[in-house]
């Protein structure tokens, strides 16, 4: 049996763009999903990233097809299945977008997984050797433990930062109104902190990342993954919540981890908008003296800021600006707010008739798809690119760079230089992104999500830029 697995690229997204390859660490999606494949079925497998590999549904060869979707690439990914269909292969969805809009996703595959696969992945594959296959898989697993490791060689290592990439933990516990994670995958799984030591060893080289999105909500469990990944000394970067500084204990064995980087969802220094987003346990008053902690240990903020917010004016793009200076943010990263589907924020915008485009291929965090309270789409937009551009400066870069004091690590001094010329690049790249989305404008013709939808009365010019 051949089996493809492919991750489509988001059209709108800057494929030719600086994350093409220079800054793209392996995602583990396509891998683990390989490492699933029953082996008793024999099966070759291939797994396409088209972010950085081209893909041609005309032409491929294959008995079944999975494919990951997020919200953005979903129309792409419908026009593919349906290319597919047509000649006679047949094709699984799968991924967060699937697992938001299952009802949606089943019009356009063969068959969808719902969630997790690790549980009924190996099953749909049995069914469809046997000629049973089922239209929907949806039992969820119990535990993290005991799968095993994702097949990284099948991804091409030159294309990507590293493969180093693990997973400690899934999902999260808290429930900021504009994040998928919580309708998506509203539990958090942990894994045995031993069981990712061992992984992390087999790794070669010094460094990796951890994909967790909220691993220090459980402090203990986090202290533990720490206390288990100091002794390989090795370094590493991941993500975490800012109450990580709640605990300065946990700051030094996260920096005696080898711990030298962290995102960060910032989000905003406005407290009404961190209230609107549900994200009511940041303090931006505690902000500075937090990330100063982290600095001091060695340990750099990729910090991200979300514009468009209820509660946001057209002064948010210069308070930011402004902090990201004061508060020596090693690499920043500004998204504009985006209503993924079935996300509070979406059912909120959606009843209050401000969505602009139910176009998914939108969906990206990049563009405008909706009626923001406090300014026009334009200014989200434009204010959103200016922010990108003055942080990314080189003037900018050096400031930054040159007042944390995680850059006296000339580990994170290199990584720091080489992401924010990265950045650079991209931030110089954005003007030509596509513009606002108008009402009408389509985009693969994706079918409208809800029944709900009303058509606004907004009438959008399209930027040129
Ligand atoms: C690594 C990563 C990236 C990488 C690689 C891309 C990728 N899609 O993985 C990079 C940095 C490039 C990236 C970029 C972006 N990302 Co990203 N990324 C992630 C991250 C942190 C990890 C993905 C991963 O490897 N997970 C581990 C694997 C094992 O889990 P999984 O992917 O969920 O797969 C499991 C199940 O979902 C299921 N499954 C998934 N797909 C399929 C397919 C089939 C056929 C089957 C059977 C099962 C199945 O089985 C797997 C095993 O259980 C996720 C958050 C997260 N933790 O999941 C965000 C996430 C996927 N990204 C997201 C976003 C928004 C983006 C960007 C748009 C951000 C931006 N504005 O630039 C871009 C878009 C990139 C693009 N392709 O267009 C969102 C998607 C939201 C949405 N509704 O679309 C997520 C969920 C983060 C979030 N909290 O919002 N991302
Ligand atoms: S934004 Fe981060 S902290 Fe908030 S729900 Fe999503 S993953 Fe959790």
């Amino acid at each position: 049996m051949n089996i493809v697995l492919l991750m489509p690229q988001s059209a709108r997204y800057a494929k030719d763009g600086a994350f093409d390859q220079r800054l793209r660490y392996a995602p583990l999606t396509l891998t683990t999903l390989a490492a699933l494949i029953p082996p008793e079925l024999n099966a070759s497998v291939r797994c396409i990233d088209e972010g950085n590999e081209d893909f041609d549904p005309y032409t491929v060869e294959a008995d079944i097809i999975g494919i990951t979707v997020i919200t953005g690439n979903a129309p792409k990914a419908y026009r593919y299945s349906s290319i597919l269909r047509n000649r006679g292969i047949t094709v699984i969805l799968g991924g967060v977008h699937i697992t938001l809009c299952p009802e949606e996703a089943e019009q356009h595959a063969s068959a969808i997984v719902y969630g997790y696969a690790e549980e009924v992945w190996p099953e749909l594959l049995r069914d469809f050797v046997a000629g049973k296959l089922k239209k929907r898989y949806d039992r969820q697993p119990v535990t993290m433990d005991g799968y095993p490791r994702p097949r990284r060689e099948l991804l091409r290592k030159d294309k990507y930062t590293t493969m180093n990439v693990a997973q400690a933990t899934r999902g999260c516990v808290y429930r900021c109104t504009f994040c998928v994670v919580p309708t998506a995958w509203p539990k958090q799984y942990q894994r045995d902190p031993l069981d990712v030591a061992r992984e992390v060893a087999e790794f070669p080289g010094k460094t990796f990342i951890l994909i967790d999105l909220s691993p220090t909500s459980d402090q203990a469990y986090f202290g533990r993954l720490c206390d288990a990944l100091a002794p390989l000394g090795k370094y590493w970067g991941g993500l975490a919540t800012l109450n990580i500084t709640d605990n300065p204990q946990l700051v030094k064995r996260a920096a005696k981890s080898g711990c030298r980087g962290l995102l960060i969802g910032l989000e905003s220094q406005n407290p009404k908008s961190l209230k609107a987003m549900g994200k009511y346990w940041q303090k931006p008053a505690d902000n500075l003296w937090r990330i100063q902690m982290l600095h001091d240990h060695g340990i750099a903020i990729n910090g991200c800021f979300v514009f468009g917010i209820d509660g946001d004016t057209e002064g948010v793009f210069e308070e930011t600006l402004e902090f990201v200076f004061k508060a020596s943010i090693d690499l920043p990263r500004f998204a504009i707010a985006t209503p993924f589907p079935r996300t509070p924020l979406y059912r909120q915008l959606d009843n209050e008739r401000r969505i602009i485009s139910k176009d998914w291929g939108w969906y990206d965090g990049q563009h405008v798809v909706f009626q923001p309270k406090g300014m026009s789409p334009e200014r989200l937009y434009e204010g959103t690119k200016m922010v990108w551009c003055e942080a990314y400066k080189l003037t900018s870069i050096a400031r930054r760079i040159m007042t944390s004091a995680a850059s006296l690590n000339p580990l994170i001094l290199a990584t720091s230089v080489g992401t924010n010329l990265g950045y650079n690049l991209y931030a110089r790249k954005y003007p030509k992104f596509m513009p606002i989305p108008c009402e009408g404008t389509s985009w693969f013709n994706a079918p409208d999500y809800s029944e709900a939808h009303q058509p606004t009365n907004l009438t959008l010019k399209g930027m040129t830029v």
